[in-house]
């Protein structure tokens, strides 16, 4: 596959990706796309150096005009969405609509940001002393750390990003090793729009790492890293938030998620057939919000689980680029065997699987796959980046809810039903204890516009929408005395 064209439309220079101790290869076909060069420490260590004086400028720019730049970036992005969308595909094995959506999420929150970049609200807050004003002002907190997973290999960097550069900071990315491309493409991109904006953006505002474990550790352990904003697995978190803590550093993880759906009596079966159906099969099952189990309950679970069955036998797999295919590669021969790992512990478990198998080669296409599982436990717990749906019977709502809520993962969930009070009680607070939790919608496929993380060991950080910014900036509480007494709070006397 030759990509020096789209890289080429994306202004990326050749040499940037044609030389290089990493190979990049496609998931289409296994085939190699390019060779790029690894960053090693001492890299690392000067781009922060560099970003971390660009924030020193950056900061002083006023958060409206800082927007412009962002909103540079969006019109960048909106001019090469068809090239960009196009190289995700071919990076990382997305289905086209999901490529080219993927940058439309990066568009949508460009705009998002350049609204709030006139919007960075603090409070006043009522002074209990006479003469006295209290108010609330954010500032910009320094530089932000971004690493990325291969699954969503330029949208994540956009969240952190856009938010965090309206904040006033400066971003260093570690993408994925798996996904250089789109990372140095968007780089590219930010680039042309800085230069559009003028001096005002400092060199290294924004810069990408590329590098293996090593380089991410560099990232994770200097101290100029303000905030630390990983995407990955739990195990990933695991190492990267003590490392973090012990030098007080900041953190917002997004790590794995284990997502439940259930289907309730009176659900709108159509509905929640396709709902089913792209949330646990669409983007290979690889998405953080990717539905893995699902509960039916036993008055409908023999009429949906054939359905389900019947449309999963049906779901065209194949080259993500053609416009029929719905079901992509998996990332790499890796994930292919951690798939057929989980279910051969699913089937020890007396699992009884659907699907599963290869479907075609060069690439690692796989039929998504259905286990109808007796009990919930062992492998059902686990987090496998891959197209497998555990399905299990349910009585009692209550039942399905306690189930949902026993694993350790708390991104995302859902709940087919047209029953008010069910679904408000899925909403309650003896409800769902993700982060997300939907009504007639699956657990994947989020916009922008709210707050987009989970809980325990998802992590409990949030990006993207809603008020996720002020993980990108400090609280200052300021008192301003304007009289020319000096009384203390809670009247407390100290006269000399
Ligand atoms: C991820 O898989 O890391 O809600 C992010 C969704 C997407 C983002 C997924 N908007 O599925």
């Amino acid at each position: 596959m030759n990509i020096s064209e789209i890289m080429a439309r994306l202004g990326v220079e050749e040499r940037l990706f044609t030389r290089g101790a990493l190979a990049v290869t496609t998931p289409i076909d296994g085939s190699e796309l390019a060779q790029v060069a690894l960053d090693d420490g001492a890299v690392v260590t000067t781009k922060i150096g560099q970003a971390h004086r660009a924030f020193l400028q950056w900061r002083n720019v006023p958060a409206p005009r800082r927007g412009e730049l962002v909103r540079l970036l969006g019109e960048e992005l909106r001019a090469h969405k068809d090239d960009l969308g196009r190289l995700v595909t071919i990076e990382c094995g997305k289905i086209l609509s999901e490529g080219l959506g993927e940058v439309q999420e990066m568009i949508d929150i460009c705009d998002f940001a350049v609204g709030l970049s006139r919007q960075l609200y603090g409070l006043t807050i009522a002074s209990e002393r006479p003469g006295h004003h209290m108010r609330e002002t954010w500032h910009p907190l320094g530089t932000v750390g971004i690493i990325s997973a291969f699954n969503f290999p330029v949208a994540v960097w956009s969240w952190n990003a856009a938010l965090a550069l309206v904040c006033g900071n400066s971003c260093v990315w570690k993408p994925s090793e798996k996904t250089p491309l789109t990372a140095i493409a968007v780089q590219s991109l930010f680039e042309r729009a800085a230069a559009r904006f003028g001096d005002e953006a400092p060199k290294g505002l924004c810069s990408i790492i590329i590098g293996d474990r090593e380089a991410g550790e560099h990232l994770v352990d200097d101290k100029r890293i303000a905030l630390v904003s990983a995407t990955g697995s739990t195990r990933m978190g695991r190492e990267v938030g003590p490392r973090v803590a012990s030098r007080f550093g900041r953190l917002l993880l997004e790590l794995g998620g284990n997502n439940a759906g259930i289907v309730a009596p009176s659900a709108d079966i159509d509905l929640a057939l396709r709902g089913v159906c792209f949330a646990a099969a669409g983007t290979a099952g690889q998405r953080c919000t990717s539905l893995r189990r699902l509960f039916v309950h036993a008055s409908i679970y023999d009429d949906f689980t054939e359905r389900l069955k019947a449309a999963y036998k049906s779901l065209p797999v194949g080259d993500p680029l053609n416009s029929g295919a719905l079901v992509g590669p998996l990332i790499d021969k890796a994930a292919f065997d951690r798939m057929h790992y989980a279910l051969d512990r699913a089937k020890a478990q007396g699992g009884v699987i659907t699907g599963g198998e290869r479907v075609s080669e060069p690439g690692w296409y796989v039929r998504p796959a259905i286990v109808e599982t007796p009990s919930h436990e062992g492998i059902v717990l686990e987090e496998t980046f891959a197209p497998i749906l555990y399905v299990m019977r349910y009585e009692s709502l209550e039942q399905a809810i306690e189930l949902q809520n026993t694993v350790a993962q708390g991104l995302s969930s859902c709940i087919f039903t047209r029953d008010l009070l069910e679904a408000e009680q899925f909403l309650s607070a003896f409800g769902s204890d993700c982060g997300i939790a939907n009504v007639n919608i699956g657990p994947s496929g989020a916009e922008i516009g709210g707050a987009f993380g989970g809980e325990k060991e998802t992590g409990g950080g949030r990006e993207s929408g809603s008020d996720s910014w002020k993980a990108y900036m400090r609280r200052q509480t300021q008192t301003v005395n304007y009289s020319s007494a000096l009384p203390l709070a809670q009247g407390v006397k100290f006269e000399i």
